[in-house]
């Protein structure tokens, strides 16, 4: 039986942009939408590029109807220029197949953007990744066997690989719970997948006693490749969190820091988390409350690293943190 969590906070060297306020939000969006949560975000062309999950037409059980993938342009990673049109649909998929497509993360390696984005189908979740010059024309270059999501791409090879960290989901063989872990996977050509280790099991993670996940694509410092990913803690006698009916989950942001030749290798990591819910948007208003899901980290010049994470299933927000002050969390 899950256990009751003590009360945790985000640590104090992360800043919250306008004191929690979304960054982006359903009243920004020029077409249906209900949610706006679980971005990507990367610098491209001179311009941060924000993907975004829009879930619209709420249902009468607290969830929506529909899912698409929305894009956002801005100059300062702050504010953000939706475009008119949706960038991402089941359609794009040409596969008869998919039903929803969702929670993109942008990593940019060698000049061109990469989308990773999980698909449900009829027969499971799979993990896509896809490949755009111009956020127009987008080629689907990979999709898992179910069920597997949560991916994200390093920014480079890594011994003259692609690397990326996924969540693969065993449930038969785990008495059909959630216990999933973060894995990592290489490749060639990021078509073809392999060599697959187990980076992290969920037993590791203190705050989490249900499942974790890669969070926002890792980003490359002296130390090593500075991860965030996101952990759940389940608690059954959390009653109503939201719209629906039940939600009993705490979504927090974690960080650790991965080798920098071997990737698979933790070389450090925080017992505590790192953003926890705690805000008006992260506990209070929407349609699951206290969910944290980081899915976009940026490291600019100045050694600022953004943070951009979904807020309840329902806002995207933004948090800022020093790199210096990020390290020496995970470096004891
Ligand atoms: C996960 C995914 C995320 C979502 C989270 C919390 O399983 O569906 O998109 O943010 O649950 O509801």
């Amino acid at each position: 039986m899950p256990k009751m969590q003590p009360e945790v906070f985000s640590s104090p060297v992360i800043h919250r942009y306008n004191g929690g306020e979304p960054v982006l939000s359903k009243k920004d969006i020029p077409y249906a939408a209900d949610c706006i949560f679980n971005a990507g975000v990367a610098k491209f062309g001179g311009k941060y590029v924000m993907v975004f999950r829009d879930d619209y037409e709420r249902a009468p059980w607290g969830g929506c109807r529909h899912i698409v993938v929305g894009i956002a342009f801005s100059d300062d990673g702050k504010h953000w220029d939706v475009r008119k049109t949706p960038f991402m649909t089941p359609e794009t998929l040409q596969d008869p197949d998919v039903l929803r497509v969702y929670d993109p993360r942008l990593t940019v390696i060698d000049g061109r953007c990469y989308v990773c984005f999980a698909v449900d189908t009829k027969h499971g979740l799979r993990g896509g990744i896809a490949v755009t010059d111009d956020f127009e024309k987008i080629e689907v270059l990979s999709l898992t066997v179910p069920d597997n999501r949560n991916m994200v791409l390093f920014p480079e090879k890594v011994g003259g690989m692609y690397v990326r960290l996924e969540r693969p989901m065993p449930v038969y063989s785990r008495n059909g719970k959630d216990r999933f872990d973060i894995w990592l996977s290489k490749s060639p050509d990021l078509r073809f997948w392999g060599e697959s280790k187990l980076v992290m099991g969920v037993e590791d993670v203190p705050f989490a006693n249900d499942k974790i996940g890669p969070g926002a694509p890792p980003i490359k410092t002296e130390k090593g490749w500075l991860t965030l990913f996101h952990a759940v803690h389940r608690d059954d006698t959390r009653g109503k969190h939201g719209w629906e009916e039940r939600w009993t989950k705490c979504y927090h942001a974690g960080i650790m820091l991965l080798d920098l030749e071997d990737p698979s290798k933790i070389i450090g990591k925080s017992d505590v988390p790192l953003i926890a819910p705690e805000t008006f948007w992260e506990t209070e208003e929407g349609m699951r409350t206290n969910v944290i899901f980081p899915g976009g980290m940026i490291l600019e010049d100045s050694g600022e690293v953004k943070v951009y994470y979904g807020a309840s299933d329902t806002v995207e927000c933004l948090a800022t943190a020093d790199v210096g002050d990020l390290l020496s969390l995970v470096t004891k």
